[in-house]
C-alpha cells in the first residue's frame, strides 16, 4: 500500500504538471515553453503526447495531427511546425528559409531539419494507455509515421548501413555536447552575425556560446544554398554524423509499428520495417559501440572517425535493446555503479549528460552535463527492458524528487548538493516534456 503523505504528494505533482500541460496548449498542440519555445517541436511532443494520453486522449491525438500537419512531400518531419508567428525564438521560418526545397509542404511553415524519431513508439504508448479505441487513429497516422522511416533509409543511409545520419547538432536534440566540438574545431565557419533571443530569456552561463550558434546558423546557410538537397548534404555537409539517441529512437520506433502494423494487418509495411531493422540491429552496435569506453559513441561520418565521448545518449541503445545483457550490464557497472556518472559517493543524480569525469563536462550549460527529464526516462525505460531494476527505480525516483523539489524545469544540476541548495532548475520553467513524463513516471501500473 502505498502511504498517504506520499499518495498526497504524488497527487499534487500530478495535478501541477497537468496544469503545466494545459498552459502551454495552443489551439491544437503544445509549445515546449512560453517565450522560449514558441512552436511545435517534433520530439518534444511525441513525449508531450505521452502525458496528454494520462489526462485527455483528444488532445494527445492533436498533438500527433498538428506535428503531421507540417510534414513534407518526401515524408519528412521537420523539428519545428511552426503554426503560429512569433518574434521571441530565432532561428525563425525566415532564417530556415526551408522553402527553397522542392519538398515543403503547402499547409504550414516549417524548419528544414528533423529530430529523433520518437512518433513510433508514442503511438505504441498510446496504445498501451488507452483501451481499444485508440486503435482508429492510429490507423489514421500510421502511414504517415511510416512514411516517416522510408525517409530515412532512403535519404539518410546512402552507405546502406541501417544507421541513418545527421546533418546538425539541433537533429540531435542534444544541442551543444561537447561531442560536437571536435566537429566545430574543424568547421570553416565564417564570422556571420545571429540574433540570438535564447539569452534574453536564459542567463547565458546555461546556453550555448555565440560562437556555436555562429556554427548553427552557417550550417543551415549552407542547407539552403543546396535547396535542402539530401543528396547535397550527404556529399558536402560538414556534419554529418550518426548518433546513438537519434539511431536508438528509430529501431525502437520501427518495433512499434512492427507491432502495431501487425494490429492493423499492414503486411508489406511490417515485412519492410523487419528488413531495416535487422540491418540497423546488425550495424549498430558493430559500428557504435566502443570496446574502450564500454558505451555506445558517435560515429563522425564526414570525416571517417570515432568520436569516443561518453554522454547520457550513449546510454538509451538499452530502449531499443541493441547492446547483449552482458554489455548493458558491463556498461552501466562502469559508470552507474560508483562510476563517472554516479559518482564515488553517489553525490550526483542521474543522469548527466555528458560524462562528468570529462573536462568539457559543465553542470549547468544545458547539453554539456545538466540531468533532462526526457532522456532520464529514455534510460529508465531501458534499464527496465533488461530486469536492472534496482537502477531503475533509482532514476526513476531521482527524477521525481527533481522535479518534486524545484519545479518542472527544463533541465536540472547533477551535483546533489548544488541542485539541492538551489531549489529550481535550469533554462526554461513550466517546461512541457518534463510535466509530460513525470504524468506517466506517476500513471506507471506497476514499479
Ligand atoms: C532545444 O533545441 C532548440 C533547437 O531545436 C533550441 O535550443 O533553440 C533542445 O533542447 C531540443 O532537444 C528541444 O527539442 C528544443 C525544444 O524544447 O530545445
Amino acid at each position: 500500500m502505498v502511504e498517504p503523505t506520499k499518495l498526497i504528494m504524488s497527487n499534487h505533482l500530478l495535478k501541477t504538471a497537468e496544469a503545466v500541460l494545459r498552459a502551454n496548449w495552443r489551439d491544437g498542440f503544445t509549445i515546449p515553453c512560453e517565450g522560449l519555445y514558441p512552436f511545435q517541436w517534433n520530439w518534444d511532443s511525441g513525449f508531450i503526447a505521452i502525458g496528454w494520453a494520462h489526462v485527455d486522449m483528444e488532445h494527445a491525438k492533436s498533438e500527433i495531427r498538428s506535428l503531421l500537419s507540417g510534414q513534407w512531400k518526401n515524408g519528412f518531419i521537420p523539428q519545428i511546425v511552426f503554426h503560429n508567428p512569433s518574434d521571441s525564438y530565432y532561428p525563425g521560418p525566415d532564417v530556415h528559409e526551408a522553402y527553397v526545397s522542392p519538398n515543403y509542404p503547402t499547409a504550414k511553415q516549417t524548419s528544414g531539419i528533423t529530430q529523433p524519431p520518437v512518433l513510433g513508439f508514442v503511438l505504441e504508448e498510446l496504445h498501451a494507455i488507452s483501451d481499444e479505441k485508440i486503435l482508429d487513429f492510429i490507423a489514421e497516422v500510421y502511414d504517415d509515421v511510416y512514411r516517416y522511416h522510408q525517409y530515412f533509409y532512403t535519404h539518410r543511409d546512402p552507405n546502406k548501413e541501417g544507421l541513418v545520419y545527421i546533418c546538425h547538432n539541433w537533429e540531435a536534440g542534444t544541442d551543444n555536447t561537447p561531442v560536437w566540438d571536435e566537429i566545430w574545431e574543424i568547421m570553416d565557419t565564417p564570422d556571420i552575425p545571429t540574433h540570438r533571443k535564447d539569452n534574453t530569456h536564459i542567463d547565458s552561463s546555461n546556453r550555448p556560446s555565440n560562437r556555436e550558434y555562429q556554427h548553427y546558423i552557417y550550417l543551415l546557410q549552407l542547407f539552403k544554398e543546396w535547396g535542402y538537397d539530401d543528396r547535397s548534404i550527404a556529399e558536402y555537409s560538414p556534419f554529418l554524423v550518426q548518433d546513438p539517441l537519434f539511431n536508438a529512437m528509430l529501431v525502437r520506433s520501427n518495433e512499434s509499428l512492427i507491432s502495431l502494423g501487425k494490429l492493423l494487418q499492414k503486411h508489406d509495411h511490417v515485412k519492410q520495417l523487419e528488413t531495416w531493422n535487422v540491418l540497423s540491429r546488425d550495424n549498430f552496435h558493430e559500428k557504435l559501440y566502443s570496446e574502450e569506453k564500454k558505451a555506445y559513441v558517435y560515429y563522425d561520418v564526414r570525416n571517417d572517425r570515432k568520436i569516443d565521448h561518453v554522454s547520457s545518449s550513449s546510454f538509451v541503445p538499452m530502449f531499443a535493446r541493441i547492446p547483449s545483457s552482458d554489455i548493458a550490464s558491463t556498461m552501466i557497472q562502469t559508470y552507474f555503479e560508483k562510476g563517472a556518472f554516479s559518482g564515488k559517493d553517489d553525490e550526483l543524480y542521474l543522469c548527466a549528460s555528458f560524462d562528468p569525469s570529462h573536462v568539457a563536462f559543465d553542470p549547468k550549460r544545458y547539453w554539456r552535463g545538466p540531468v533532462w527529464v526526457n532522456v532520464n526516462w529514455l534510460i529508465y525505460r531501458g534499464l527496465k527492458r533488461y530486469g536492472i531494476n534496482e537502477l531503475a527505480s533509482k532514476v526513476k525516483q531521482q527524477t521525481l524528487q527533481l522535479v518534486a523539489q524545484n519545479g518542472f524545469y527544463e533541465y536540472f544540476d547533477p551535483r546533489k548538493s548544488v541542485q539541492d541548495a538551489l531549489g529550481h532548475g535550469y533554462g526554461g520553467n513550466n517546461f512541457s516534456w518534463s510535466a509530460a513524463l513525470t504524468i506517466d513516471l506517476l500513471k506507471e501500473k506497476t514499479n
